[in-house]
């Protein structure tokens, strides 16, 4: 399933492109909490646009953490004050294919009229329900796919948008550590660079600002590892007190945990304040942590998945992640997904 759907042909491609010529007012929609990529995704998009003389308005449900200032120094990320959308003609989802991942926005985007075109690098969890996609499971970020669409438009990139694809592809290929980068991840961030990325500047801006209780929240948070599997499987989860998790990056304990030699899949489990435990999870080998994912109502890439297990203790999430993992880790070599 998981490689049935890996991108558009070149037709539904073209249809999208259409789409975006031919209106005038777009909304540009992230998922809930964005990232990285979702909101370079955005800002690069809403430039190439407005390029084309197109009115854009870009709305999450939540804003951009701070580390992002960098960007929203340029480009205006609204945020979802419930009610009514602004008047539009295309909603573009960037960086997600199932509208719940909108949050609160996804009744108001389900009831508007506008045309949904979904540009994404998620596997798609089911039959489709958008109008248009521009959809390529092997791009490394959803940046990535904008960076195509401006060049199959005909549209250079600005500084601003060039800084949004940048942060596109650093974010989801971990500054190119992870496996997802490839030759036409690195030529364009070459090309970004060419065009005033200061990538050693943007570092700092997203990864070295971390407050003063970072290291002490990173600290209490490692030392609740455990280890199954002789090793292969680590899991952290994080309870809501004691560990001043608003000041801890958790993409940090992702990276330490996966540099375990005997690691092959990190699950981080997090306790929520409305509820339930989101689940982030990390593969180092073939294991299919989008499989995992799934089985609990998550999605992502087989290499990063996450699910939210709403009404769920942590420790009722960990036992049933942990036995679920342990089972997948004991199968024979078969990846289904
Ligand atoms: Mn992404």
């Amino acid at each position: 399933m998981s490689d049935s759907l890996p991108t558009n042909d070149a037709a539904a491609r073209s249809r999208a492109l259409d789409l975006l010529r031919t209106n005038q007012r777009f909304l540009l929609c992230g998922h809930v909490r964005p990232d990285g990529d979702c909101l370079g995704a955005q800002a690069a998009l809403a430039r190439v646009l407005e390029a084309l003389g197109k009115s854009v308005w870009i709305v999450n449900a939540d804003p951009p953490e701070p580390r992002y200032d960098i960007l929203a120094r340029d480009v205006r990320f609204g945020v979802y004050q419930g009610g009514e959308l602004p008047r539009h003609d295309v909603a573009v989802l960037l960086d997600f294919c199932e509208l719940s991942r909108t949050g609160e926005m996804a009744p108001a985007l389900a009831a508007h009229a506008s045309k949904k075109l979904v540009v994404d690098h998620h596997v798609p969890p089911g039959a489709p329900w958008w109008d248009e996609a521009y959809v390529d499971v092997r791009a490394s970020a959803t940046g990535l796919l904008v960076r195509r669409i401006a060049r199959e438009l005909g549209l250079p990139l600005d500084p601003v948008a060039a800084l949004g694809v940048f942060t596109s592809i650093v974010t989801d290929t971990g500054w190119f550590k992870y496996s997802n980068t490839d030759a036409e991840t690195l030529a364009v961030a070459a090309e970004m660079t060419g065009l005033g990325v200061d990538p050693s500047a943007l570092y700092a801006a997203l990864h070295q600002r971390q407050p003063l209780g970072h290291p002490p929240a990173f600290g209490r948070a490692l030392a609740r590892l455990e280890y199954h599997a002789g090793g292969r499987l680590a899991v952290v989860d994080l309870p809501l007190a004691g560990l001043d998790l608003g000041a801890l990056d958790t993409d940090e304990v992702l990276d330490v945990l996966r540099s375990v030699e005997k690691v092959e899949v990190v699950l981080l489990l997090r306790e929520l304040a409305t509820g339930g435990v989101k689940l982030s999870a990390r593969s180092k080998t073939d294991f299919d942590v989008h499989a995992l994912a799934r089985r609990f109502g998550g999605g992502g890439h087989r290499k990063a998945a996450g699910a939210t297990l709403a009404g769920a203790t942590l420790a009722q999430a960990r036992e049933r992640l942990v036995e679920a993992a342990l089972e997948a880790l004991s199968a024979p070599a078969k990846n289904g997904g």
